[in-house]
């Protein structure tokens, strides 16, 4: 009867990215959910007795979803004999564990290479080719430009995708990661002789065409070379954009994208996770090729949209200090926003910026890299944060895209200098002006801030028009008003949300707030700051 009475229970449906008032959000179980994320390290999850300690420490982390890679060789050892124990074990343990997973799809392609294509495809490159250097030395990386190679990851990306379908009814699985950081290394594009033939080919008429469709809202680069005359069709890559590095990028964007675009659709058609592909990003002063050329980067977005339709997001893996500059040339509106790497770190430093991503990127989720092996302290400093997410969420999600969410972070370059002038915000009739750096003590008892680099910086959300949330690490606030008239702190709590309902801490109104100058949000300590304001 019990049996009976649960196969009546429809299965919730699958997760979808949706867009509402003003930002797009991840839609899990038919709700808004905001990804508490970590990437698990590469190889964590090839071994289940690796795992069974780091579960509860996920757990700990106050993490709701784990990014795992689906690794080919391990799902297909034998040519169309599947084998998906290693994919079922971690989502057992992620059920467990009441966590969502993000499946990454180690197929053709992990930062480049093709270390985890089955050993059948790695043993036959006369079946499999590779791509090759300009010199005609074959690469450990699978050709773009071969069909038998698609041909193979689509059988097997299929695969998982049906069983996903067939057996995930719990809708574990959230989302979908086609390939891993693709892009061609050590030169711009592929030389093989396939290659080759296709850059002297005419450019396929579906860019050309989506480019001229799209003509006024290109990335600089290909806008200033539409300028120059507009695209001729039917011409040769090099004729097209011009002979040199930026149009090998162009052309490996393209046969890497429609590759990887292909694996995706081929997927959703069978299950419609939403899907992201994830780009290396580039040190200054590299050119193609000494990056991952024609992966998903700036410059070439609009390539990979017109190559990939299929896939909803491309997002950066965000380890540079100017996290900031980066984050923001990977905003597109409407199309959803989601970190699926970061770290190289500290904790606290990348809860600034996740707090931050949420709010000004309107953020689906932000995922720290290997949270496995942060330190048992960075650990705690994590799970505090997330702690704060979690029991915000409904108030983050519902105020991502309504101007009410606001986040702050000070600028860092990528040499590792942070502007830490003060900020200025305008909430409502309030103005919040943020400072990074202690004031010179003015109460004998003061609380000491030790400054902890890099950790500056939280939301503010408006909940009233005289009140607002406050989270993060490392600032000071002082309230105004845009009006004429002074604002004065009527309370500072902290405290904690439990389920929904408010739960007071320590009311902060003498030193740690100076006697009611300013809001003092400490440094790497997680908690909420309730704030009311007046005016006078
Ligand atoms: C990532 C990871 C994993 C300070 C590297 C990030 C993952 C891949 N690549 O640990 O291999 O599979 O996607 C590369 C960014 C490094 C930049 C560090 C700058």
């Amino acid at each position: 009867c019990a049996a009976v009475a649960l196969q009546a229970v429809a299965a919730p449906p699958v997760s979808q990215l949706r867009s509402v008032h003003g930002a797009t959000q991840l839609f899990v179980d038919g709700k808004p959910f905001l990804v508490r994320g970590g990437e698990l390290d590469n190889s964590s999850a090839s071994s289940p007795a690796f795992m069974a300690p780091v579960w509860p420490r996920l757990k700990a982390m106050n993490l709701n979803a784990v990014l795992v890679p689906a690794y080919w060789e391990r799902i297909e050892p034998t040519e169309g004999r599947f084998d998906f124990s290693s994919v079922d074990t971690v989502l057992a343990n992620a059920r467990k564990h009441d966590m969502r997973v993000v499946l990454l799809w180690f197929g053709s392609w992990k930062n480049s290479m093709s270390s985890y294509a089955p050993a059948w495809v790695k043993r036959d490159q006369s079946r499999f080719p590779r791509a090759q250097t300009s010199d005609g030395k074959g690469l450990e990386i699978l050709s773009a430009h071969a069909g038998e190679n698609l041909k193979a990851d689509i059988r097997a990306y299929v695969a998982l995708m049906k069983h996903i379908r067939d057996t995930d009814t719990l809708r574990t699985v959230i989302m979908v990661q086609p390939e891993n950081e693709v892009g061609m290394i050590p030169e711009a594009r592929d030389h093989s002789a396939a290659a080759d033939a296709a850059f002297k080919a005419p450019v396929p008429a579906a860019l050309t065409d989506y480019l001229a469709a799209h003509k006024d809202t290109l990335v600089p680069a290909l806008r200033e070379a539409w300028a120059a005359g507009g695209f001729k069709t039917g011409a040769s890559w090099e004729a097209t954009f011009g002979a040199g590095p930026a149009t090998d990028e162009i052309f490996n964007a393209w046969f890497e994208g429609l590759y990887t675009g292909k694996v995706a659709a081929a997927g959703k058609a069978v299950y419609p996770l939403p899907a992201f592909v994830n780009a290396a990003l580039i040190r200054p002063g590299r050119q193609p090729g000494q990056y991952p050329s024609g992966g998903p980067l700036p410059q070439v977005f609009d390539v990979w949209r017109a190559a990939a339709p299929a896939i909803d997001m491309l997002v950066p893996d965000l380890y540079f200090p100017n996290f900031v500059e980066w984050a923001l040339k990977y905003e597109t509106p409407g199309r959803g926003y989601f970190i699926p790497e970061t770290g190289r770190v500290g904790a606290a430093e990348m809860a600034a910026n996740a707090f931050w991503a949420y709010a000004r990127l309107n953020a689906i989720g932000v995922s720290p890299y290997a949270p496995e092996y942060l330190s048992p302290e960075e650990q705690k400093v994590l799970g505090d944060a997330n702690d704060v997410v979690a029991q915000l969420a409904p108030q983050i999600l519902a105020a991502q895209g309504s101007g009410k969410l606001v986040g702050i972070r000070p600028p860092t370059a990528f040499d590792g200098k942070t502007d830490l002038s003060p900020q200025k915000l305008v909430l409502g009739r309030y103005t919040l002006d943020v400072h990074f750096k202690a004031p010179p003590p003015i109460s004998i008892g003061q609380k000491e801030e030790t400054e902890l680099p890099g950790s500056h910086g939280g939301f503010v959300l408006q909940t009233g028009p005289d009140e607002f949330l406050v989270a993060g690490t490392g600032m000071y606030v002082y309230f105004g008003t845009t009006d004429g008239a002074q604002a004065g702190i009527e309370s500072v709590w902290e405290g904690r949300y439990t389920k929904g309902v408010w739960v007071p801490g320590r009311c902060l109104n003498g030193d740690e707030t100076n006697q009611g100058r300013h809001l003092f949000v400490p440094t790497a300590k997680f908690t909420v700051h309730r704030v009311r304001l007046y005016t006078y």
